[in-house]
């Protein structure tokens, strides 16, 4: 199957490898980018990546990928544990969706287990360092496949 992936990375996740290695690793945004964009095109898939650090330009892009993408890997930051319109969002475009987060969040603040997508995500992805990202792609693109078969 070949087709187009979203890669979506929230607030804060530019600061990537420049502060708080021990909680994120050294890979930097780019890096990390760059990963995600090797698996997907060993698996026959285009990924577009953008990170912002506001949430209605996430919502944006999550409409326009209904137009042109078969699926989305988000790492959400903190809008992971707060936000019902970003859910909605990716449930109103109805695009099955890998939800990534780098560090293991069931292992910090209680603040943190708390997610508002993990009951509609088709993967997680959770605590695999960056690498989650590659595992991310390589499951959501399975499931892409399995479900057109
Ligand atoms: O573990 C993850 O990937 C998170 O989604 C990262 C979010 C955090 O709020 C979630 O609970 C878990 C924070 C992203 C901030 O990234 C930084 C990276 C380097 C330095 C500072 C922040």
């Amino acid at each position: 199957m070949s087709g187009r992936l979203l890669l979506l990375n929230g607030p804060n996740l530019n600061l990537l490898g420049t502060r708080e290695p021990g909680v994120y690793g050294t890979a930097t945004l780019a890096d990390v980018e760059r990963l995600a964009a090797d698996a997907a095109s060993s698996l026959g898939f285009e990924l577009r990546a953008v990170q912002s650090n506001h949430e209605g330009v996430l919502i944006d892009e999550i409409h326009a990928a209904r137009h042109d993408c078969d699926g989305i890997v988000i790492n959400p930051g903190g809008l992971t544990h707060t936000s019902v319109a970003l859910r909605d969002a990716l449930t109103g475009v109805g695009l099955p969706f890998a939800e990534v987060h780098i560090s293991d969040v069931y292992a910090r603040e209680a603040f943190r287990h708390h997610s508002y997508l993990d009951d509609v995500a088709a993967v997680r992805v959770v605590g695999h360092g960056v690498d989650g990202y590659a595992e991310a792609v390589r499951e959501l693109a399975a499931f892409l496949r399995h479900r057109e078969s």
